[in-house]
Parts: C-alpha cells; sequence; structure tokens
C-alpha cells in the first residue's frame, strides 16, 4: 500500500511549529505550505474548505482535513503509531487531558507573559498584563512540577502527551523557573530532542 500523502499548511514561526515538531518525531514523509497566518489567501478557498477558521496550521491525510494543533498531534499519533505514542486508552485520555489543560490553563497567560515582558518593543511592553499572567501561571507551573516525579508527563517515556504540552509553552523556556526545577529541566530535554530542534530551526533559532 502506498504511503498516506500527509500535506501540512502553515508557516513554521506560527503554531504549525508544534506539528511540524510532531511530523519530524514520526519520520514520516510530508509536503508542506508554508503559508503564513496573515496571507489574505488563508482566509478564502480552498484553505476555508479545510478550515472554516481560516487559520493554521491544517493538516491533510489522504485528503482528510483537520486543523487544531494539537488535535492534529494527537490525530497524527493515532494515524501512525510510534515510539511516542500513547498506547492504552487511559494514556490516550491523559493526553488529551494534558492538551485541554496546557490550551485553556497556559497557553494565552504564556504569550502574555512573553509578549510583555521580552517579546514586544519595551514601550510597547504592558508590564501589568505581564505580572498578572505571570500570578495565572504560578498554579500551573506547580501543576505541572508535581505531575513530572518521573520525568514524563504519561508513563515512564516521552510521548506526544510530553510534546504538545511543552510545544505550547515553547516561550516558557525565557521564564525564570528556578521555583520549578523539573519544568525546566523537562522544558530542556524535550526542546533539545530532534524533533524539538528541528522545530526551533524552522522557526529561525540559531540551535
Ligand atoms: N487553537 C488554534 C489556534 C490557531 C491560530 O490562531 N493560528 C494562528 C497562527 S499561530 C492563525 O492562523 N492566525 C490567523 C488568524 O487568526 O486569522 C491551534 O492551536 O491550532
Amino acid at each position: 500500500m502506498p504511503n498516506p500523502h500527509v500535506k501540512l499548511i502553515g508557516y513554521a514561526p506560527s503554531r504549525a511549529m508544534r506539528t511540524l515538531w510532531m511530523l519530524t518525531e514520526l519520520g514520516i514523509p510530508y509536503e508542506h505550505d508554508p503559508i503564513a497566518a496573515a496571507a489574505p489567501e488563508l482566509k478564502a478557498p480552498p484553505y476555508t474548505d479545510w478550515n472554516p477558521s481560516g487559520r493554521v496550521p491544517i493538516v491533510i491525510v489522504d485528503g482528510f482535513p483537520i486543523w487544531e494543533s494539537l488535535a492534529i498531534n494527537l490525530y497524527l499519533d493515532r494515524k501512525f503509531p510510534s515510539a511516542i505514542s500513547l498506547v492504552t486508552l487511559e494514556e490516550q485520555a491523559q493526553g488529551m487531558q494534558w492538551a485541554l489543560w496546557v490550551m485553556s490553563d497556559v497557553e494565552m497567560n504564556t504569550f502574555d507573559w512573553y509578549l510583555n515582558s521580552i517579546g514586544k518593543p519595551e514601550a510597547e511592553r504592558d508590564a501589568a498584563l505581564a505580572a498578572k499572567a505571570w500570578e495565572k501561571l504560578q498554579k500551573p507551573l506547580g501543576v505541572l512540577e508535581a505531575s513530572l516525579a518521573n520525568g514524563h508527563l504519561v508513563g515512564n517515556r516521552f510521548t506526544v502527551a510530553d510534546l504538545n504540552t511543552a510545544a505550547v509553552m515553547y516561550r516558557a523556556r525565557w521564564m525564570p523557573l528556578d521555583h520549578w526545577p523539573r519544568v525546566k529541566a523537562w522544558l530542556d530535554r524535550c526542546w533539545s530532542r530532534e524533533g524539538g530542534l528541528a522545530a526551533r530551526r524552522a522557526r529561525g533559532e540559531q540551535v
């Protein structure tokens, strides 16, 4: 049987980075349409046929389109079983648990903290917003620290659950994480994997 045709839509400096990392871990060939998030074409067919919200990333596997970066990665994990797969139903449930958690409790606060502490030109930073985001991150960072006793989120090996959670926390690598040493070490480990390095290089980091 021929290999499924996999297409990733979205340029690497966007959330498409999360899926680029996943595809690198899986080691499968894929076509890449590096369209920018701001491209007007993204708001019209065929892109809106694949994702009506006109956003990236999108993945199409043999004509089947799927969007939402972490849903894409969980789908790819089932479609292409690998060493990082979640195997049992319980592991898969935990994979969803971490994906929903990181998107709801961590993603926006991480963006707000980063942009207003480091990312934006100094004159445009909102120190109050950064401080509020940092305050809101205290509890989730504690949750993560407590959950990383064996160095991984699910089972005792690196899985797509670690990948998804660490991928959303890309900018947490610039946070002062001394109070959460397991989180810091885990982020470093995850982002130093071949797939993590590939994603970092693709978005222009010198690594
Ligand atoms: N929750 C979605 C967010 C997707 C998203 O907002 N993508 C941005 C790029 S990082 C985008 O396409 N923005 C263009 C727009 O909103 O018009 C995911 O994780 O895939």
